[in-house]
């Protein structure tokens, strides 16, 4: 086992997850990967268990009564908790996350950091291919979050990034209900309000080439809602 696991939420991710796999294997033969999916219906699960019998570290779990990318993520926390790894890494199965920055999120969190974020909007980062509409939706959420909360980090809605597990568990019951996107904010705010060191690395975030976004309204409605929330 190896003492850091890398998390994976997938929903209908087809053409994506197999290339994906064969990367992570390539670069980080060694890693554990934990694969959460939402019982798919394309076919994902069948590529998931395929690669799962041909090396004894890749593990998943398919929930058939729950769905969304928040609660999927806790899940994975805990599993990944429960299993004893040190850090866990979480990237998004549809290639916009290059497993070439996994390293180096290892780095950040070896060398002291909580929490390390994969950020589009440090120095050096950015974002590849975005329509202006995109832009602006991810710019608003961030400003959005930034302005209630006051949290310091710049791209506080990247699902790219690692944990300290240990630090993480602390927060873990303050996140309950989270079920959408808006879990990315919730893990940034408690960490950083338990005084938690909170770090970012820039990155540069690829076009999503095959699949759909699974970004929908009611998502985005609890998103508003649950910041609100937090704030007041
Ligand atoms: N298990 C699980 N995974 C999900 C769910 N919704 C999304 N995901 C996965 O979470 C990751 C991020 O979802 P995306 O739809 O790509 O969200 P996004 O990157 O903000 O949106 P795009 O830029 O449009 O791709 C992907 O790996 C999805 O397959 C869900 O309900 N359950
Ligand atoms: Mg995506």
């Amino acid at each position: 086992m190896s003492d850091t696991v890398i998390l994976i939420p997938t929903y209908n991710e087809r053409d994506n997850i197999e290339k994906l796999l064969e990367m992570l294997i390539e670069l980080y033969p060694d890693m554990d990967i934990l694969i959460i999916d939402d019982n798919s219906t394309d076919g994902t699960i069948e590529i998931i268990r395929r690669f799962s019998d041909e090396y004894p570290n890749i593990h998943y779990i398919i929930r058939v009564d729950e769905r969304g990318l928040g609660s999927a993520l806790l899940r994975g926390y805990r599993e990944a908790i429960k299993r004893g790894y040190k850090y866990l890494i979480q990237m998004d199965a549809d290639l916009q996350h290059d497993p070439i920055y996994i390293s180096e999120l290892i780095d950040s969190l070896r060398s002291g950091c909580d929490l390390v974020i994969a950020s589009r909007y440090v120095e050096g980062g950015g974002v590849e291919n975005w329509s202006f509409t995109r832009r602006l939706i991810s710019w608003g959420a961030n400003t959005y979050v930034k302005l209630l909360l006051g949290i310091k980090a710049r791209d506080v809605t990247s699902g790219y990034r690692g944990f300290r597990l240990s630090s993480l568990k602390e927060v873990l019951d303050e996140l309950e209900g989270a079920s959408g996107f808006v879990i990315q904010v919730e893990t940034a705010y408690q960490m950083a309000r338990k005084g938690f060191r909170v770090c970012e690395i820039p990155f540069t975030f690829r076009a999503r080439l095959h699949g759909a976004s699974k970004l929908g309204f009611k998502v985005v409605l609890e998103f508003f809602i649950r910041v609100l929330k937090l704030r007041f």
